[in-house]
């Protein structure tokens, strides 16, 4: 699977939003951690992707140690890091006579120690793959590495010394850095260890994701993508509570759509603020949740008032993909995320999501007093009774989705999340779907979120424990200190990418255990 972006998009700079989420960026924290041990990285067939990391030895160990020629180690920093490196490296015997060449592998998970990136053979940049070679030509030196990493075990390889030096490492630290303060989030009152933990490291995705924006993951794509940052706006209003950092998200993809009106997927930070050429159904629309949420969280009128015209246009230009049935129109190129399920048709999906967020902008119209309130709730009508009509499959009693009318859980969940069929109606349906054996699937943290929420709203409290039990703590077995971006319990090593070694391991959209356990009191 890949993405391919065909079209060329013209921005238009709002300059006043762009100043205003200028003036919201926040001040980083910082922290200096450092390493807990030195430790092997072993080949474990029981462990994820094959590899797990044992300890060695103490860190205090390093500054006995001369490293000569092909000598290397690797350090376990204890936890999930985000920031910035550095060391100092004295010589050894004679004077160094010679350059000292040193390669440094930066990763969050052991495979990424164990396994050479050469080998790494997928569709994205391989470049996000965090490692340095490095030259140092007078020792000993202090070496501060400019580069922002998302880590927990570094390596460090002498490629070249010469025969009459060798190198002893000292003082290895990071500068950790995030813009989350850890005082503001409230403590948890429940008994169940397994929850608990799972909130802990929801709470740790989340504060290292979030730097001057929600990134969507500090080691790859370190960008804000708007569907990842809806789910961390909402995680964020139940832990951390920095909710002019959302204001500041939600300015900033008001401040460059497109001259057709629509916001982008994603957006780069630097140099400047640039939209990326990625649009799609579902995020676009996700501007008009985003702003939904962060108004119930503040009751930020101002900002509705500025924001309300970029969210009714990302509706309008939703309700212009609906054919003359008031269904979304399905097309083969990558026009609505949903997932990234191999296969998966987004057509009923995304109806789904389009009926979820027009509700939304129902809400907001109301409290705006907009006049364009009765327009969108006649709409509604229309595309529920249509989905009712045309997307429900009366002898399966699935939604289907296509022209091949696929089954899938994306369908059914985010239709029941679009709150369209009476709520016994929609846990029956979710039932059924855990019985029927050929419906598509899922693949992300992501959708997972939103299969557990389907749960929570239809009543099925157990289950959606049950879900979440099996599947981030599943997560948390396998060792993870922040949630990932991928994670399929039957197929471990699963990448839409091609590899699971670009795969993010802190990554925005599975931090949301901390808002499911906090909304819904689990
Ligand atoms: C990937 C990232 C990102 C997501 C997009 C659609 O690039 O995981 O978080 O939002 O896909």
């Amino acid at each position: 699977m890949s993405v391919q972006v065909k079209k060329e998009y013209v921005t238009v700079r709002n300059k006043s939003f762009i100043e205003k989420a200028e003036q919201l960026k926040p001040e980083l924290l910082t922290k200096v951690v450092k390493p807990v041990s030195i430790v092997n990285v072993k080949a474990d067939q029981k462990a994820i992707h094959g590899w797990t990391a044992e300890y060695a030895a103490p860190v205090s160990e390093l500054s006995e140690r001369e490293l000569a020629k092909k000598d290397s180690f690797i350090l376990d920093f204890g936890d999930h890091q985000v920031g910035y490196l550095s060391m100092d490296i004295r010589p050894a015997g004679s004077p160094p006579d010679a350059p000292l060449k040193l390669k440094l592998t930066i990763g969050e998970m052991p495979v990424e120690m164990a396994e050479p990136f050469e080998s790494y053979d997928g569709w994205l940049a391989g470049s996000w793959l965090q490692e340095e070679t490095i030259f140092i030509d007078v020792l000993p030196a202090k070496l501060e590495l400019p580069r922002r990493y998302s880590f927990r075990y570094v390596k460090a390889e002498v490629l070249e010394t010469s025969r009459k030096y060798r190198v002893v490492f000292e003082n290895i630290k990071c500068n950790s850095v995030t813009s989350a303060d850890y005082q503001a989030v409230k403590p948890l009152k429940y008994v169940d260890p397994l929850l608990q933990k799972m909130d802990e490291i929801s709470v740790k995705t989340l504060a290292d994701c979030m730097q001057e924006v929600f990134e969507d993951g500090p080691k790859r794509d370190r960008r804000l993508w708007l569907g990842d940052l809806r789910l961390q706006a909402l995680a964020n209003y139940k832990t951390f509570c920095t909710n002019d950092l959302v204001k500041r998200c939600l300015y900033m993809f008001a401040g460059v759509p497109d001259d057709n009106g629509q916001v982008a997927a994603n957006l780069f930070i630097k140099p400047e603020l640039i939209a990326d050429d990625i649009r799609l159904f579902d995020y676009s629309l996700f501007f008009v949740s985003t702003l939904y949420d962060y108004y119930e969280a503040t009751k930020d009128m101002e900002a509705l008032i500025d924001l309300w015209p970029i969210a009714l246009r990302q509706v309008e230009l939703a309700l212009e993909r609906l054919d003359e049935r008031h269904i979304v129109t399905d097309s083969e190129e990558w026009w609505s995320f949903i997932d990234w399920e191999e296969g998966l048709n987004k057509q009923a999906p995304s109806q789904a999501v389009l009926i979820y967020a027009l509700k939304q902008a129902i809400h907001l119209a109301d409290a705006l007093n907009a006049p364009e309130k009765s327009m969108l709730a006649s709409c509604l009508v229309d595309i529920v009774e249509a989905a009712k009509q045309f997307l429900w499959d009366e002898k399966q009693q699935f939604f289907i989705s296509g022209a091949d009318r696929q089954v899938s859980w994306a369908s059914q969940v985010w239709m029941v999340l679009a709150d369209i069929l009476p709520k016994e109606e929609n846990a029956a349906l979710l039932n059924r779907l855990l019985m029927a054996d050929k419906a598509v699937g899922m693949a992300t943290p992501y959708m997972y979120h939103h299969y557990v929420e389907a749960l929570l709203l239809s009543g099925e409290r157990e289950k959606a424990i049950e879900q979440m039990k099996v599947y981030w703590g599943g997560m948390l077995e396998d060792g993870a200190d922040t949630f990932w971006e991928l994670y399929d319990p039957k197929n471990k090593s699963f990448s839409p990418y091609g590899s699971h070694l670009i795969n993010s391991y802190c990554h925005a959209w599975s931090c949301t255990p901390t808002y499911l356990i906090r909304k819904y009191n689990l």
